[in-house]
């Protein structure tokens, strides 16, 4: 489906990442994955998972510096020989900030939870423009949560951050339609990654999606990959948001 393009897969962490699961299910569809990661602490992890899916070009990017982000789009340009797929699952918000009162957010803390979760994805799409222009198009994904359209107990400034993060969706994708890039993103419902799994109440969350959903089950990351390679692919799709979650968000209680 995918045979060929070149992808950026920017968000593994370990083998429970949702970016992890995207990047398996593109090297399946036939594409050539490159990855970056957050800093040298998870170097060893992301190395051997690129390994086994045949990719040697593995970049360090802390997203809050664009010196990082320059370096690490121009090492990824010259070690794939070029770039039509982007991938941005990163999100990051003080642990103290996911639980108490959103209204208690520090100014600080609110901003870093903006730059990391929201303003990374537009400092990508900048530097992979060029990059997918010359070769004809491209495809960009991210990955929100329905807490960025409604108020989920304790999602707190993550939502906010998702909220920008979406909008940013239906601008980026209006700018870069005339260029043949698309973007979209996959809104999911609780997925067990080593982040979620930090977080307090996170088994009833799921226990509630279980209880609720329409399908009456919870989903999981490869789920989530299966829609965004469907986005990455689907030629006349781009700023919408698909949800992946049971259909949860459809329920009024
Ligand atoms: P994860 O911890 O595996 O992935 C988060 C990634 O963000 C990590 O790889 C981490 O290194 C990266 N990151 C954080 N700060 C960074 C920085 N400054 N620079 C570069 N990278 C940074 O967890 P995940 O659940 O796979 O999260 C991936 C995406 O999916 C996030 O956007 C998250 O909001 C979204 N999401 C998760 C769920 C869920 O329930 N797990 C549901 C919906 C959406
Ligand atoms: O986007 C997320 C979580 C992203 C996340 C996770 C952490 C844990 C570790 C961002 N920052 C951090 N910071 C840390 O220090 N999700 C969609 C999963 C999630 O997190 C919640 C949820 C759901 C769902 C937090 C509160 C309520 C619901």
């Amino acid at each position: 489906m995918l045979e060929g393009k070149l992808a950026l897969v920017a968000g593994v962490a370990n083998r429970r990442s949702i970016a992890w699961a995207i990047a398996q299910a593109l090297h399946a569809a036939g594409a050539r994955c490159a990855f970056t990661y957050q800093g040298e602490r998870l170097e060893k992890t992301v190395r051997e998972l690129a390994a086994s899916v045949d990719s040697d070009v593995v970049v360090p990017c802390d997203v809050r510096s664009d010196a990082d982000l320059d370096r690490a789009f121009g090492e990824v340009a010259a070690g794939l020989g070029g770039l039509d797929i982007l991938v941005h699952a990163i999100a990051f918000a003080q642990a103290h900030d996911l639980q108490g009162r959103f209204v208690d957010t520090a100014r600080d803390d609110f901003w870093l939870a903006l730059d990391v979760s929201a303003y990374s994805l537009t400092a990508m799409a900048r530097r992979a423009e060029p990059l997918m222009a010359a070769r004809g198009g491209g495809s960009i994904v991210t990955m929100t949560y329905l807490g960025g359209e409604r108020a989920v107990p304790r999602y707190n400034v993550m939502g906010v951050a998702k909220a920008a993060l979406e909008s940013s969706v239906r601008y980026l994708a209006a700018d870069l339609g005339p260029a043949n890039i698309r973007v979209n993103a996959v809104s999911a419902g609780p997925v067990r990654t080593l982040a979620a799994r930090s977080i307090p109440g996170f088994a009833t969350m799921e226990e509630m999606v279980a209880e609720r959903s329409p399908l009456k089950r919870n989903i999981d990351a490869a789920d989530v990959a299966k829609t965004a390679v469907y986005l990455l692919d689907a030629e006349n799709v781009t700023g919408t948001i698909a949800y992946v979650d049971a259909g949860y968000h459809a329920m009024g209680m």
